[in-house]
């Protein structure tokens, strides 16, 4: 740009120079050669006047499009990877989000998908479960009552106001059985699976996390007993694993079930890792059992009529020993090498 006068030439020179080497450029607005060549404009003749004020414009135009520029280039260069701290005391970077063909879906959300497909084939609904719940879902829906001893068994978060970060999915069998009851009339059954989040107080070791997920399981209607249960989870752990398991029951206690069973698997030699053999690795999953008479009447189903099984599984445990992960913990580790080959 040329200028009609040279004093506000000289000037453009000089804040061209010093905009150059300015990191925040937007300062150069504030130059105080720009102010004094406005101070200078009323002490000019008349007839300069005009012609002195169109270069002032000028100037200020394009110091204003140096500042314009600048704020676009750092807009795009600004991408911060939102898994590292961010540094307030960075001038000029605007956060924005990493492309979302970075990252991937986190293996445990997959297998979830492909589990829950298996319950859909199998005629299931699902329910998602709740990470904040009550102490009437945690424990008297489920027939623990107030100072029950098995209530030390489900040890997890609590809020200053009493609400539970909840230990197991089966928080939600009071609300599925009531949801669904209304199948029961039209001879339909209840058949639902409710996957989600749960927390433990707990001792961590390879196959303890203190968050992991539950997969739910209740299915109520006339004439249902353990055998149908046992066929439900051998026929969905055969078609998770894509081969035939030898599985097992082994009496257990719950107190929303009666009676209660721990379910295990004869670990296969592909899911062994070479090592044991296929009489001697029992592997236990789940804790299932009966739906107590108690929990049914709780939700107003009448346990003279109807019957029911439930289950809870570990989706952790299911997804360790189908790719023979060796710890549990590095699935909330965030470390990218191990997560990436799931990608
Ligand atoms: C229960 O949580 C019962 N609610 C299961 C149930 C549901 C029984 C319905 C009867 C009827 P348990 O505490 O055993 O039971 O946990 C069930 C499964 O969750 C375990 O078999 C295991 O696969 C998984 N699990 C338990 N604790 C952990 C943990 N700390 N880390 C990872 N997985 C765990």
């Amino acid at each position: 740009m040329s200028y009609e006068n040279s004093r506000v030439s000289d000037v453009a020179n000089i804040l061209h120079a010093r905009a150059s080497s300015l990191v925040n450029k937007a300062e150069i607005l504030k130059a105080v050669e720009l102010k004094g060549l406005l101070a200078e404009l009323p002490t000019l003749p008349v007839e300069q006047r005009a012609s002195f004020g169109k270069d002032i414009n000028h100037l200020k135009q394009e110091l204003q499009n140096i500042v314009n520029e600048s704020a676009d280039t750092q807009e795009r260069l600004a991408t911060i990877d939102v898994t590292a701290p961010f540094d307030v005391n960075v001038n000029g970077h605007r956060p924005e989000l990493l492309p979302s063909t970075g990252g991937s879906i986190h293996p445990l959300m997959t297998e979830m998908d492909t589990i829950l497909d298996i319950f859909y084939r199998m005629g299931f609904n699902a329910v998602e479960s709740r990470q904040i719940d009550d102490d009437y879902h945690m424990f008297e829906s489920l027939n623990f009552p107030e100072g029950h001893p098995a209530r030390d068994d489900y040890d997890t978060f609590m809020t200053t106001d009493g609400l539970i970060a909840p230990a197991h999915t089966s928080t939600m069998q009071n609300r599925v059985l009531k949801k669904y009851k209304e199948n029961l009339e039209k001879n339909e059954p209840i058949a639902v699976v409710i996957p989600g989040r749960v927390f433990r107080n707990e001792d961590l070791d390879a196959t303890h996390e203190h968050t992991f997920y539950q997969l739910e399981g209740v299915y109520v209607d006339k004439g249902v007993n353990a055998g149908h249960l046992i066929a439900t989870l051998k026929t969905f752990l055969e078609e998770y694993y894509q081969q035939q398991l030898k599985v097992k029951t082994q009496p257990f206690y719950f107190p929303f079930t009666e009676p209660s069973f721990e379910f295990a698997i004869s670990r296969p030699e592909s899911l062994r890792n070479g090592t044991g053999t296929e009489d001697d690795d029992w592997l236990e999953l789940l804790g299932c059992g009966m739906v107590h008479p108690n929990v049914l009447r709780m939700a107003g189903i009448d346990p003279e009529i109807y019957t029911g099984f439930a289950w809870g599984v570990g989706i952790d445990r299911l997804v360790l020993m189908k790719y023979g992960i060796e710890d549990i913990r590095h699935f909330e580790s965030a470390k990218l090498d191990f997560l990436r080959q799931f990608a």
